[in-house]
């Protein structure tokens, strides 16, 4: 999506002017993992319109390959515009211009499975999802398999890990089943990111012990706690029910001043993929997280680049007393 930034805070009705720049879920992750030197492709749809132009060049400039977006002449490219937020609670205004876009035209029909397929990593969203009857039957189709055996990205795949983020936006979803649908593809997904806060608004699940006994299929499951880190679950290899820490690992996160906090849980995704994918341990894979996103946290826009690999490894590496 191009998103539109605000030029000065306050509430919607008030902001005089906006600064385009570019955001939607899952790009952000393939621009910051492509950033990161990773190779990484990013499967969608646009409008053939300028907007379209724009957002293709810039994911294309991030060193993602963009060689499977379609380009659809009937529908727009998705907008959307935001408010700068309260720095306190990070709550922000949010006004989609997305019903009907490109995107939402998402199918099997219209995308190219076999480039789905081919990666070691699939990264979805909840909110594609949420976009279209089309979108959600996109994600059914290609989440719809045995999930993963060992929850490690793996060389030379025949089918990638796939890495789902809750990404729960109530405004998106018309009537009531959004919650159920989310809560039926995260069980589908190898690893699975939410907050504890979206897991409270989506689920009623009022911590993330309860968050694990709703979800116990995905091998790694990661809530989020915002700036107290966050808690990660994983099944012992080998026992279909049993997790290596039965209460879950807590990783304590970096304390930064929080600037804006949309596209954080993007670059949290892309720093623990990107980890994953160099096999880095469990507790680093968070730790790299934290620190993908602490970096977009001190921006204003979605994207930020990631922390320098040689630094982000020597931080990951100092023990938990550091941190937090
Ligand atoms: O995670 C960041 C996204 O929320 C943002 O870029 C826009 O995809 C988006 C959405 O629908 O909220």
């Amino acid at each position: 999506m191009v998103t539109f930034l605000p030029t000065a805070p306050g509430p919607l009705a008030d902001v005089p002017a906006f600064e385009r720049a570019i955001g939607g879920a899952e790009s952000n992750v393939a621009c910051a993992l492509a950033r990161a030197g990773h190779p990484t492709r990013w499967i969608s749809r646009v409008g053939a319109d300028g907007f379209g132009d724009h957002l293709v060049r810039e994911i294309a400039g991030y060193g993602v390959d963009t060689r499977a977006v379609r380009r659809d002449p009937l529908r727009p490219t998705g907008i959307y515009f935001r408010t700068a937020g309260d720095r306190a609670t990070a709550a922000h205004e949010v006004a989609y211009y997305r019903a009907g876009s490109a995107a939402s035209a998402m199918a099997p029909a219209t995308v190219d499975l076999t480039a789905v397929r081919s990666g070691r990593v699939l990264h979805l969203s909840g909110i594609t999802a949420a976009l279209s009857a089309d979108c959600l039957g996109l994600l059914r189709a290609v989440m719809a398999r045995a999930p993963h055996a060992h929850g490690d990205p793996p060389a030379g795949a025949t089918r990638p890990l796939i890495s789902f983020d809750v990404n729960y936006r109530p405004h998106l979803w018309s009537g009531t089943q959004g919650p159920r649908v989310l809560l039926d593809l995260a069980r589908t997904a190898d690893v699975v990111f939410v907050g504890a806060d979206e897991a409270q608004a989506a689920w009623g699940l009022p911590d993330p012990r309860a968050v694990r006994a709703a979800l116990p299929e995905p091998e790694t499951l990661v809530v989020k706690l915002g700036a107290a880190g966050a808690l990660v679950f994983r099944r012992a290899p080998g026992a279909a029910d049993r997790d290596e820490a039965p209460a879950g690992t807590l990783v304590p996160a970096p304390t930064v001043d929080v600037v804006a906090a949309v596209g954080a849980g993007d670059a949290f995704a892309a720093g623990f993929l990107s980890a994953a994918l160099r096999g880095l341990p469990l507790p680093t894979r968070v730790r790299h997280g934290h620190l993908w996103a602490a970096a977009a946290l001190t921006v204003p826009g979605d994207l930020a680049a990631p922390p320098v690999r040689a630094l982000a490894d020597r931080l990951a590496a100092l023990d938990d007393g550091a941190w937090g």
